[in-house]
């Protein structure tokens, strides 16, 4: 089984305090950064800019997780420095040329990964696999925080880890995106999730500090 992995999504943190929020989350033993990325096409909100997102990495080490829910990817893919050790999800409903985009992060050093919406079939992944290190299953419908999971992406998660490993693709992980809260996660790890995005469901939730709320979660591996 792989060493869960846990994605914080920047967006849920505190915006006006982002340095100290980005340290926290490297000394709490966050393992990415999950940067959304949005264009209002795509998806119906605004999120997260080239040039914001390079100013944040002088705070911190971690590698980062870029979600590109942006019409035409391969526009946006060179405007942000992308490093070795990041990741980079491409939608697959997002683009006619989901494997050019995939070529284009492999050529920067960082690892690919595509992306599927709830209603996305598992199908529109079988030809990418060999180019990819990641897959992202959203559990929610992509645009905003704070929505609750789609209940059937977790047979979907199973049914994916299923198909990964009939393939022979049993190195590449899978990341559920959306509502993972700390009543959720179980499930997922369940049905075979790896990397969690932890946003305002979990790691950004006001009862907890980011270093309680990160306890808990490595916690949920254990149990
Ligand atoms: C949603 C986006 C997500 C959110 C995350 C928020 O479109 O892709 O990454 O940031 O899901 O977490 P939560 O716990 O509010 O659902
Ligand atoms: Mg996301």
């Amino acid at each position: 089984m792989k060493k869960m992995k846990l994605s914080a999504s920047l967006m849920c943190a505190d915006i006006l305090n982002l340095g100290s929020e980005l340290q926290k989350l490297e000394t709490s033993g966050i393992d990415y950064v999950h940067i959304d990325v949005m264009d209002g096409h795509f998806v119906p909100n605004l999120m997260l800019s080239p040039r914001l997102v390079d100013l944040t990495r002088t705070a911190c080490r971690l590698p980062y997780d870029y979600h590109l829910m942006v019409e035409r990817p391969e526009n946006i893919i060179p405007t942000f420095r992308l490093r070795p050790g990041d990741v980079v999800s491409v939608h697959a409903e997002s683009t006619v040329h989901l494997q050019r985009a995939a070529a284009m992060i492999k050529a920067t050093g960082a690892t690919a990964a595509a992306a599927l919406n709830p209603a996305t079939p598992l199908e529109f992944l079988r030809d990418i696999l060999p180019d990819i290190g990641m897959v992202l299953i959203m559990t929610v419908n992509p645009g905003f925080a704070g929505q609750k999971l789609v209940p059937q992406t977790l047979d979907k998660i199973k049914r994916c880890r299923a198909m990964l490993d009939s393939l022979g693709f049993n190195d590449i992980s899978i990341q559920a995106d959306g509502n993972c809260s700390f009543e959720n996660i179980p499930k997922m790890l369940k049905a075979g999730a790896d990397n969690f995005v932890v946003g305002s469901s979990s790691l950004f939730d006001p009862a907890y500090t980011i270093k309680t709320a990160a306890e808990k979660l490595r916690g949920l591996e254990i149990n």
